[in-house]
């Protein structure tokens, strides 16, 4: 069944990434980090153009802003774009970003050549995608898909805010987060335009991507406990140098997924060094290790090896070390209808694609589990992202809206 194509609005699209790529800039990168005064004033900014756009606007408890227009069938269940505004700390214009303007654009497109869907339509933004608040990511979608852990409702930031006041901060309320679960059935489809955020796209010069699943991902929290003591007179066998065993954990982590191929990445991202004087043998070390696999059983078997290295660091270093996971986010697929979705959107705009999967993680694979979630991807140049230098072209994002617009047609017309 063909479906007649609307076409985006490619200035439009690329105005709106300018003023929102405005909201949160520094010399640094973008700093618009969740439940931030930079996060909620762009969150006012995207929800202005919702409502321009005619949709009706709710926030959820858990914070996560609902942009509703019917559908011509009201007993249909609604299809959702969605994606996130909250960026890492010196991040980039584009991840979350393009996919939540991408989705505006979409509406936009709808409203001003007065085509009504089936479906409801439901333009949904995701708060805390990231995980720079508490170190838990995707904490909006995984409220909605009920996938909050006990570790989520008393979640207290690195500047000793808790997830109540930070909820509160964005119109959601903790004592309520449940009520923003929501149940098979409710949502036909989910899809969500991103950026790679990766290579392959931009070096094979393919303007669009097919996501075929979504990574799984492990993170720790990791304690070194040795002791401080006199940089100048303590002899080197009766240290207890927590820096020196975290530094052999660093490159041990990095031999999960080079030398041992165990994973696909793993990374130590964070440390803290106490008391972080250049005189003085560390005596604590805090560190994050995350790492990544399509595969949950590397994940599994990466934590046994690191765990074992960890055992052998802390005996020849005299220092000890525990090892807490505080996130487990099992590999999603996305259905084969939801990635032949993108193959025809890429058709219906003449563009080539290729498929593949998802090295960062999304809200999609929180949504994957109470409905069926597709992805698009576009390049992202030299494959660089999480970082002020993330770029993507604008004609490349503004493919990017026209196939999410496809997707959005045939599976009105299909589902
Ligand atoms: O970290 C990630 O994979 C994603 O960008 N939140
Ligand atoms: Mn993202
Ligand atoms: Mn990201």
């Amino acid at each position: 069944m063909t479906t007649a194509t609307l076409n985006t609005n490619a200035g439009r699209l690329n105005r709106t990434l300018a003023d929102l790529g405005r909201i949160g800039e520094t010399p640094q990168g973008m700093m618009r980090l969740a439940y931030s005064p930079y996060d909620i004033q762009g969150r006012e900014y995207v929800m202005g153009l919702m409502r321009q756009a005619g949709l009706e606007l709710r926030i959820d408890s858990a914070g996560n802003i609902i942009a509703r227009k019917p559908g011509s069938d009201p007993g249909l269940p609604a299809i959702a774009l969605g994606s996130h505004t909250d960026t890492v700390p010196n991040g980039g214009k584009y991840d979350g970003a393009l996919g939540v303007l991408g989705a505006v654009e979409v509406a936009q497109t709808l409203a001003e050549n007065a085509h009504t869907l089936r479906h409801p339509l439901e333009l949904i933004v995701f708060t805390n995608e990231e995980g720079t608040r508490f170190h838990r990511w995707l904490l909006g979608s995984r409220a909605m898909a009920g996938l909050l852990e006990p570790e989520d409702y008393d979640a207290v930031d690195d500047e000793g805010v808790g997830i109540a006041q930070r909820l509160s901060d964005i119109g959601g309320d903790l004592s309520r987060i449940d009520q923003a679960r929501r149940y098979p059935g409710e949502l036909a489809a989910y899809f969500e335009l991103h950026i790679e955020q990766g290579p392959t796209l931009h070096q094979s010069g393919t303007p669009l991507g097919a996501v075929t699943g979504i990574t799984g991902r492990f993170v720790f929290k990791v304690e070194v406990q040795g002791m401080a003591n006199h940089a100048g007179t303590t002899p080197m066998p009766n240290r207890h140098d927590a820096l020196a065993a975290a530094s052999h954990l660093v490159l041990a982590t990095q031999r999960l997924a080079t030398v041992d191929e165990i994973c696909r990445v793993a990374t130590v991202g964070n440390m803290q060094v106490t008391p972080n004087a250049v005189n003085v043998v560390p005596g604590e070390v805090a560190l994050g290790v995350e790492f990544r696999d399509v595969d949950t059983n590397s994940l599994s078997a990466a934590e046994a090896t690191l765990r074992r290295s960890a055992a052998e660091i802390a005996d020849a270093n005299r220092v000890s070390i525990s090892i807490s996971q505080v996130e487990a986010a099992r590999s999603v697929p996305m259905p084969a209808r939801m990635q032949n979705l993108v193959a025809e959107a890429a058709d219906q705009a003449g563009l080539e694609y290729h498929s593949l999967p998802s090295g960062a993680g999304h809200d999609a694979q929180s949504i994957a589990s109470i409905t069926e979630a597709g992805m698009v991807f576009v390049p992202s140049v030299d494959g660089i992202s999480h970082s002020p230098n993330e770029f993507t072209l604008p004609a490349d994002c503004a493919n990017g809206a026209q196939a999410l617009l496809n997707m959005l047609l045939m599976a009105d017309s299909r589902l």
